[in-house]
């Protein structure tokens, strides 16, 4: 599956706005820098289609993108964790993504982004575990692979893998990406075309 014809949609403050469609959406989350963006456009064949979504403001929403023909959304959503934003920011985010997962009928799969050189956060664990207890499908993305050489980023990554399976277990499908160089992109191309045709 190639998807190069991608375009943006609309951003949705909440999930009533979100488009009413029968098409089924994937969705990508992550902490911010997580490097989310850069993915989106390296799937999507665009070096701006992304940029829509960090427009000021744009990053607190739901940011939905076409892909033709007929075949689904790709759902950007807003980057979690960051420590320096004020209670009432935590609690919008926090419930926009709340009713997001939970009622959401169209969302077919979930790609949680985890940055490959860093250990695995607090917060991912705490998202990770709570998405498979909603029982949404899911697959672990990791980020920015470019930036280590293969030792000591197979190393990395089989202590994220440990620290999770310590809470998770058996662990759902992970994917190696690289934005930088493309690495795991068919992979992800793949899984979308499955999650689109599976809910048909
Ligand atoms: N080396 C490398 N850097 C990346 C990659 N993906 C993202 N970055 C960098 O990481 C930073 C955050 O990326 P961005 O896509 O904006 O992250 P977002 O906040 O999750 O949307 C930027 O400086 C990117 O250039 C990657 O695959 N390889
Ligand atoms: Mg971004």
């Amino acid at each position: 599956m190639q998807i190069s014809q991608t375009s943006f949609v609309l951003s949705a403050p909440d999930l009533e706005s979100c488009p009413e469609t029968p098409l089924p959406e994937v969705a990508f989350i992550g902490r911010s820098n997580v490097g989310k963006s850069s993915l989106l456009n390296m799937l999507t064949n665009r070096k701006d289609l992304a940029k829509t979504s960090s427009r000021p403001g744009h990053t607190e929403l739901l940011n939905y993108f076409f892909v033709p023909p007929k075949s689904g959304h790709l759902v950007d959503l807003p980057g979690y964790g960051y420590a320096s934003r004020s209670k009432e920011h935590r609690d919008r985010f926090t419930d926009l993504i709340q009713s997001y997962f939970t009622g959401r009928e169209n969302l077919a799969h979930t790609f949680i982004l985890i940055d490959s050189k860093i250990s695995l956060q607090q917060i991912d664990l705490d998202f990770i575990l709570w998405l498979a207890d909603l029982g949404r499908p899911h697959s672990l993305l990791f980020t920015k692979t470019d930036r280590l050489k293969k030792t000591p980023l197979a190393k990395n990554i089989a202590k994220i893998e440990a620290d999770l399976s310590e809470h998770y277990n058996p662990l759902p499908e992970r994917i190696l990406t690289s934005s930088k160089t493309g690495t795991g992109k068919s992979e992800i191309l793949a899984a979308i075309r499955d999650a689109f045709a599976a809910s048909r």
